[in-house]
């Protein structure tokens, strides 16, 4: 099982599309171990997006998610760092395939409602930086059987 950090970013939040995009990932058996509604900081962005210093974007990258609230999530599933970032679509939704959240939900290249970590170490450190370990939470759930490895 892995765990990966998602951020319903101020967009989605704006939008009213919170229970939509949460219902992308629950539907495909992603469990949610950890959920906030936040506003981040001015650090917490240029730590979160630390290795986008220095490009073109960065700055309204970082104005954009400290514009208003954001929902992190912590998900945990098989395999779930690869399947939430196909959930999620391209980058751009102009890009982005139909079916995925960003290509159902949005046309706009920069505002494009979700976050999610790209690898294990990324998922790591990401929800260390947005979650204490005592608000992540292991627990059962009646249809765990059908959404396990085999
Ligand atoms: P990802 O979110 O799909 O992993 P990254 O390349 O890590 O994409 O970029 C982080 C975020 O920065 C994107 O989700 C998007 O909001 C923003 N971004 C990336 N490239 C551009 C750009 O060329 N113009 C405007 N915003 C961008
Ligand atoms: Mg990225």
């Amino acid at each position: 099982m892995e765990r990966t950090l998602i951020l319903l970013k101020p967009d989605a939040v704006q939008r009213r599309l919170i229970g939509r995009v949460i219902g992308r990932f629950e539907c495909k058996g992603l469990k949610v171990i950890g959920m906030r509604l936040m506003q981040i900081s001015d650090e917490l962005a240029a730590t979160h997006y630390e290795a986008h210093q220095g490009k073109p974007f960065y700055a309204g990258l970082v104005q954009f998610m400290t514009s208003g609230p954001v929902v992190a999530m912590a998900l945990e599933g098989n395999k779930a760092i690869n399947v939430c970032r196909k959930l999620m679509g391209a980058t751009f939704g102009s890009d982005a395939d139909a079916g995925t959240i960003r290509g159902d939900f949005g046309i706009s290249d920069g505002f494009n409602l979700v976050h999610g970590s790209d690898s294990p170490e990324a998922a790591q450190r990401e929800l260390e930086l947005f979650f204490d370990a005592s608000d992540l939470h292991s627990y059962d759930l009646i249809d765990d059987k059908w959404n396990a490895t085999e």
